[in-house]
């Protein structure tokens, strides 16, 4: 009975977000808009709160979902965007960061197969501190951006 419900109230909210502590961090809707189906890469958002005492940093990202996972920063060059690899994400204490499109971003690239929207795609974020999280992102719908056709030479 109380599945059903809850079944039910999933189908009401499709676009539900999720969200879970790991120690001290809040880590609200790891989520990736739905890649277009020949993409080969994709990009992936979360919220990340430092609801601790002691500076954090986010410095890697793991899934099976791609041949490889890094993070991304997005800078602006005569209007057009850029990708470009980032070390990692210092969050201070009382912060929150965002990873969010034409900002920082999870980037999925090589994917290993195809994706619906409502999946939820097994991670793991890497802290400098708190160590290994896994997470899950959630597969939202599309955004209208094809991540794999911007600009990410020069690595
Ligand atoms: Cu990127």
């Amino acid at each position: 009975m109380k599945h059903a419900l809850i079944a039910l109230l999933m189908l009401a909210t499709p676009a539900m977000a999720h969200d879970q502590m790991a120690g001290t961090l809040h880590i609200i809707h790891p989520s990736i808009p739905l890649p277009a189906g020949m993409a080969k890469s994709a990009a992936g958002y979360v919220t990340i709160s430092n609801e601790g005492e002691s500076p954090e940093e986010l410095v890697g990202v793991r899934s099976p979902f791609a041949a490889s996972t890094t993070l991304h920063t997005t800078l602006f060059e005569d209007g057009i965007a850029k990708m470009r690899p980032l070390i990692g994400v210092t969050i201070a204490p009382g912060e929150v960061i965002n990873l969010e499109p034409g900002g920082m971003h999870v980037m999925f690239m090589g994917l290993t197969g195809t994706v619906a929207e409502g999946d939820m795609i097994p991670a793991t974020l890497i802290f400098r501190n708190a160590g290994e999280v896994a997470v899950e992102f959630m597969v939202d719908p599309a955004d209208g951006v094809d991540h794999s056709t911007m600009d990410h030479s020069g690595y």
